[in-house]
């Protein structure tokens, strides 16, 4: 696999799992998940989770793979790689598991004293690749395989966190979010 090909194709089949934690930015807010309890003197997950930016963010992460695969054959012509196209369950554990991965890292943030908000680097950039290619493995381990050779795996561990600082500080700017990540 060319270095074209590699990145693109990293690139592609992550779109899915990126594009939920914005969504959720965007449509969060109303009941939190841990619907306010505490665990040991802190909230589960915070007010930081809820039910409605989840359910946006997967429903915007299935919608984009759907959208994408309508327009991988043209553009992987154009780009001279092959396409990359989501199976519907791929689609949902790459976007369902982006949001769970990223709920997971609330509640280890919770659980070692952060407030909502605070930052974890490392883990803020990386909880959702986790999520993500974790339930798309369980809800379809063959495609996952396929798709994630070492090298875009390697590529897609060096080009997510830096995407994220980037598109977060974009949030933060903008005023969508209130903090750069
Ligand atoms: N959001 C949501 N539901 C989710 C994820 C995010 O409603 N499952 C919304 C919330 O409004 C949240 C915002 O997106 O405040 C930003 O997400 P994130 O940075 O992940 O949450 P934080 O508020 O920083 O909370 P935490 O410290 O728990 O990550
Ligand atoms: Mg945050
Ligand atoms: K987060």
């Amino acid at each position: 696999m060319d270095l074209v090909t590699v990145v693109a194709t990293a690139l592609w089949a992550m779109l899915p799992a990126y594009v939920p934690n914005n969504a959720a930015v965007l449509a969060g807010g109303g009941r939190p998940i841990d619907g306010g309890r505490s665990w040991g003197g802190r909230r589960v997950l915070g007010d930081g989770k809820t039910w409605r930016g989840t359910a946006a963010g997967t429903a915007a992460g299935v919608a984009l793979a759907l959208v994408l695969n309508a327009a991988s054959g043209p553009i992987a012509d154009l780009l001279g790689v092959p396409a990359v196209e989501f199976p519907l369950a791929a689609a949902v554990g790459l976007a369902l598991g982006a949001m769970v991965g990223d709920i997971g890292a609330s509640f280890v943030k919770r659980r070692s004293g952060r407030e909502r908000g605070a930052p974890f680097p490392g883990l803020d950039q990386l909880d959702f690749v986790v999520g993500a290619l974790a339930l798309a493995a369980v809800l379809d381990f063959e495609w996952v395989t396929a798709t994630f050779t070492v090298p875009v795996l390697a590529t897609v561990l060096v080009v997510t966190p830096l995407l994220h600082v980037v598109t977060n500080g974009i949030a933060y700017l903008i005023g969508a979010k209130d903090e750069p990540w």
